[in-house]
């Protein structure tokens, strides 16, 4: 997943350490106090004369005592490296950056506010960089994307805090997974403990019913539907009915494949949220498609609302672009990544977990 942006961070990592590298390098060398001979294991190591006058004054004074402690000690010789570094030290990785990002189909407002993210930790601040300059790479790095990934959303948890049924209503373009992810999404949270019912509300294409209706067999659950053409509002209404008579704990509503801008079928979408009052609008969208997924989430929320994303085909996208952005540009957190056509190719959308996978660290 994501491949060619991993390796593409890869070398800009080496990039940003091997500048860093050099502006530490070309700083003076921060003053150790001079070890006396033989005086690694149980002489004093130093005695606040033989220090700087500066760093004297923040030491804490010992009158009277003759041996600094074994932390004391250990904060002497093991003195971290500090670097303050210039715009002009980071001017060019942070450039490559921003061509990563937009190449890697990144949205421009969300790749600008990385790099703003990024220069804003380095530039004009003293850091510490101890044994690694990757380290600071990789942590700067690392706030910058979990700073617009934002949040996620724990939907076992959202549903435990949750007053029951819970409606999930699954919206979006045609041909996106919408189906794929409600069989999907219905076996795991039968493995997390919940029972579920599925509403076959796209009446509208030929197949739609029998499509979901074969997923939700094989996993067990039970369907409701209607004749194909009937209103999807009444189909979805019946089966929060049915959920509420068995004490179901979730309903996943199937939907047709619809674009924002066809105003019969918004109309439509906004009547199925009047009848059937769903928790949660979950607008799924392929990863695949990039800036164009983003651009259509945002659509998609500012005309019916949005609560939460679902970026399926994330298996087949090497770039990773929609799914960096689309949180930071809607606003709503993305709550599963779909990674294949089976039903476990499902990844609850933990944004650390992502930028970990994305650096290339399991830490
Ligand atoms: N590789 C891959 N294919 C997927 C994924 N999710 C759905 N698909 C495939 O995308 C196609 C369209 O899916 P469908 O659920 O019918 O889309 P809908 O029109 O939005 O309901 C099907 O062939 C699915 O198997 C995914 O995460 N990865
Ligand atoms: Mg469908």
């Amino acid at each position: 997943m994501f491949d060619s942006l991993k390796k593409k961070l890869q070398n800009i990592r080496t990039k940003f350490a091997s500048n860093i590298e050099d502006a530490a390098g070309a700083e003076p060398e921060p003053q150790v106090a001079e070890l006396p001979e033989g005086a690694e294991t149980e002489e004093p190591v130093s005695t606040p004369a033989a220090r700087p006058e500066a760093e004297a004054a923040e030491e804490p004074v010992h009158e009277g005592r003759e041996s600094p402690t074994f932390f004391e000690k250990v904060k002497v010789l093991v003195r971290e490296r500090e670097v303050l570094l210039q715009e002009k030290d980071v001017e060019e990785p942070l450039f490559e950056l921003e061509m990563v990002l937009l190449e890697n189909d990144v949205a421009l407002p969300v790749t600008d506010e990385i790099i703003a993210r990024m220069r804003r930790d380095l530039v004009g601040r003293r850091r510490k960089i101890g044994a690694s300059v990757d380290d600071l790479v990789v942590s700067t790095l690392r706030s910058a994307l979990c700073g617009v990934l934002g949040e996620g959303l724990d939907l076992s948890r959202y549903i435990r805090e949750h007053e029951r049924p819970v409606k999930i209503l699954f919206t979006g373009v045609n041909g996106t997974g919408k189906t794929t992810t409600v069989a999907k999404v219905g076996q795991y949270l039968q493995k997390n403990g919940f029972t579920v019912v599925i509403g076959a509300g796209d009446t509208f294409r030929a197949g739609a019913i029998e499509q979901i209706r074969t997923h939700a067999d094989r996993l067990g659950i039970k369907t409701i539907q209607h004749q194909a053409g009937a209103d999807p509002s009444a189909v979805l209404f019946d089966a929060v009915q049915y959920a509420k008579a068995h004490d179901i704990d979730v309903v996943l509503a199937d939907t047709a494949g619809r674009f924002h801008n066809r105003a019969n079928l918004m109309n439509q979408l906004e009547k199925i949220r009047r009848v059937m009052k769903p928790d949660l609008v979950v607008y799924v969208d392929e990863a695949v498609a990039g800036n164009d997924a983003v651009i259509r989430a945002d659509e998609f929320n500012k005309a019916v609302g949005t609560d939460a994303v679902v970026l399926t085909k994330a298996d087949m996208d090497p770039k990773g672009g929609a799914a960096i952005s689309v949180a930071h540009t809607v606003g709503k957190p993305i709550i599963f990544l779909g990674t294949g056509q089976g039903y476990d190719d499902i990844m609850p959308f933990q944004p650390r977990a992502v930028v970990n996978e994305l650096l290339g660290d399991e830490a």
